[in-house]
């Protein structure tokens, strides 16, 4: 293939999230949170796996930083603890938890590298669930109390405020397989609005008290393709469509819901209820960045089932399809507001261990992520305002569910001796980083 320069100042990034790399869960009066609460009830989490050890990244974290400096990289995502900020999810700020993103933010800087945190990465307070979590709509005020201590606080340029609402409101709520563990539709909606609400409110602290600032949501989109071409399962992929992408897509940046989807929702949840006057404006504040994850595209059949058609690895969920990737990108320039994009979440699990040598010869993941920067730079030709990309994750660290099974890092962590070993693919995407492009 031609080589593919990207646009210039193009940030070449990584990614990570506080519960999954942090560890230290209970250092200097962090609180709880609902994934702490989760992980200790046996059978949630692949092997009763935690938050401990993590990546041990709360005190590695300068020798983290060196390594992405290491790597030439020039962005980092992080995700800020609410727990560490606010232990009990409101009130004073614990100044310990501010000073170590205050630390992380300064050790950013001093390398060159541009920060971009997100203030919700699924660590809620619990003592904020036991109240009703995302249930209760008190929770997005106290979201936005947090955020403007957070804002106010870090001298950063660019933020994300909510990390896949969708993954909350569907494994969380729908499906039961993400904290707070609850399996029930009427429910999940519900939570889902108010997931919205404090990403609105949220956006809005940022806009009046630093108006110079930027901030969007992270939204993992999954472009849903009929797995045949019979008309039920070109209906169901419209249906499917609305619950993964439109949902949150359409209030956020066209300041309404989908009316189909809302109908089915409203058939099982009183969540329409839940939408206030002047809800839908403070959702649609407008955001300066759209985060999109991608990782793998739903193919549906006639009955709305997904069909899995192309070759997985680790995660089974994860169909390796570049395609989806370019799909995405063109429908958002198409169909929505020009807004900057930045690919916030892309990446795979793979299962690596080192050889004999130490080196660890992840090629999989080395041709998933050049065919989907491929497909970003043919999005970028087709018009899609694309500034960065970054790779989930940094390291190895705890998949949620899956626990330390799954293995999504550049950087092979050793678990035992904590020993961080960069995989061929960090190697790899070290030259593309440098060079800007693409061979
Ligand atoms: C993202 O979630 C997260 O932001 C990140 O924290 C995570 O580590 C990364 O991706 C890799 O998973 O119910 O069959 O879909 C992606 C969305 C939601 C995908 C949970 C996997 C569980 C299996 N994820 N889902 S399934």
């Amino acid at each position: 293939m031609e080589t593919k320069r990207f646009p210039q100042g193009f940030v070449w990034g990584t990614a990570t999230s506080a519960f999954q790399v942090e560890g230290a869960t209970t250092a200097d009066g962090r609180g709880v949170s609902v994934w702490d609460t989760f992980a200790a009830v046996p059978g949630n989490v692949r092997n009763g796996d935690t938050g401990e050890p993590g990546a041990d990244h709360y005190r590695r974290y300068a020798e983290d930083l060196d390594l992405i400096a290491d790597l030439g990289l020039s962005g980092y995502r992080f995700s800020i603890a609410w727990p560490r900020i606010q232990p009990n999810g409101s009130g004073k700020p614990n100044q310990k938890g501010l000073d170590f993103y205050k630390r992380l933010v300064d050790g950013l800087a001093e390398r060159g590298i541009r920060p971009l945190p997100t203030l919700f990465h699924w660590d809620l307070p619990q003592a904020l669930q036991d109240k009703g979590g995302w249930e209760n709509r008190d929770t997005a005020a106290r979201f936005a109390e947090y955020a403007e201590i957070v804002f106010d606080a870090l001298d950063v340029a660019d933020w994300v405020t909510i990390n896949e609402p969708k993954t909350v409101v569907d494994c969380g709520y729908r499906y039961g397989i993400h904290a707070p563990g609850i399996k029930d539709d009427a429910r999940a909606f519900v939570a889902c609005h108010h997931l919205l609400l404090a990403h609105g409110l949220a956006a809005r602290v940022l806009h009046e008290r630093h108006p110079s600032r930027r901030i969007g949501p992270a939204l993992n989109l999954h472009p849903v393709y009929p797995a045949d071409d019979s008309p039920e399962a070109a209906a169901a992929v419209r249906h499917r469509d609305g619950l993964e992408n439109r949902l949150y897509l359409d209030p956020i940046l066209k300041g309404g819901y989908p009316e189909d989807t809302l109908e089915w929702i409203s058939a099982r949840s009183p969540m329409p209820d839940h939408i206030l006057d002047g809800d839908l404006a403070i959702i649609a504040e407008p955001v300066d960045l759209l985060g999109v994850q991608y990782y793998t595209p739903i193919f549906v059949d006639g009955r709305g089932e997904r069909v899995i058609k192309h070759r997985t690895a680790q995660a089974d969920w994860l169909e390796i399809y570049p395609e989806g990737m370019y799909d995405i990108l063109v429908r958002l320039t198409r169909e929505y507001r020009p807004v900057p994009l930045v690919i916030t979440e892309n990446g795979i699990a793979t299962d690596d261990a080192p050889g004999p040598d130490g080196r660890v010869r992840d090629e999989l993941r080395i041709a998933y992520l050049r065919d989907h920067l491929h497909a970003v730079h043919r999005a970028i030709g087709e018009g899609a305002r694309v500034e960065g990309y970054f790779v989930w994750s940094l390291l190895d660290n705890f998949e949620w569910a899956e626990g330390y099974a799954h293995r999504f890092g550049i950087v092979y962590v050793d678990y035992p001796t904590q020993r961080r070993i960069p995989k061929d693919s960090a190697l790899w995407y070290r030259e593309v980083a440098k060079s800007n492009e693409l061979r």
